[in-house]
């Protein structure tokens, strides 16, 4: 799966946030046909005891697309789902403790929310990380966006090395601004998570990034 990470470009999340558990694995396919080349659960506030048989399905389903899956903040529902990745926030540890309590060869990702929080992820070894929030976004109430200036710099520092996601606020309306200030790889949640038709607008986004990229 570490290739299948080199190569994605639009990062999808099955937030429970936006999603009811019903809706978690048909709206989770609609985004894999629509092409999002990694995908999350992140369900804030709910006991990850209870996420353990969601993240199997999901796991699962990822697999049918060849894509990795990665959990959000509970390294016991990576393990017990046999994710193949784990996401941490800043405070969520180091990444050097967290990979001793996983299986040999599990990818780890760090959000980061400036250019200093970027360089140190690298240097700790994350497998990836995610840039933002860009915008400021009812997905993460109450954090200021960080902007657009620093993610060329950012790209050239970071994302030369290890796959980089912007994140935060990203929708169709502002994907023209962000793609020309650098962005090559994209998280978007609610946008995706509330469309009428999840895949066709992933399927959408995606054609603007590889149009973007080729230029
Ligand atoms: N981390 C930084 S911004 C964000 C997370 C999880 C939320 C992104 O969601 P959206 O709805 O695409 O703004
Ligand atoms: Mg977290």
């Amino acid at each position: 799966m570490r290739k299948a990470l080199q190569n994605a470009l639009l990062y999808g999340i099955c937030d429970l946030g936006y999603l009811t558990r019903k809706q978690a694995i048909p709206v989770s396919r609609h985004l894999l046909k629509g092409g999002v080349g990694i995908l999350q659960l992140r369900a804030k506030g709910h006991d990850p005891a209870e996420l353990v048989s969601l993240a199997i399905e999901l796991k699962d389903l990822c697999e049918e697309f060849g894509v990795p899956f990665v959990v959000n903040d509970h390294p016991e529902v990576a393990r017990a789902s046999a994710a193949h990745g784990l996401h941490l926030g800043q405070d969520d540890g180091s990444i050097l403790s967290a990979r001793e309590g996983l299986k040999e060869g599990v990818m780890i990702g760090r959000s980061t929310h400036s250019l200093e929080q970027a360089r140190i992820a690298l240097e700790e070894g994350a497998d990836y990380i995610g840039f933002g929030p860009l915008f400021p976004t009812p997905t993460k109430k109450g954090r200021p966006g960080i902007g657009l200036e620093n993610i060329s710099q950012m790209e050239a520092e970071v994302g030369s090395y290890i796959p980089a996601f912007c994140i935060g606020g990203i929708k169709p309306e502002n994907l023209g601004q962000v793609m020309e200030a650098g962005a090559r790889r994209l998280v978007i949640v609610s946008h995706l998570l509330t469309a009428g038709d999840p895949e066709a607008e992933a399927k959408h986004i995606l054609k603007s990034l590889t149009q973007d990229l080729s230029k």
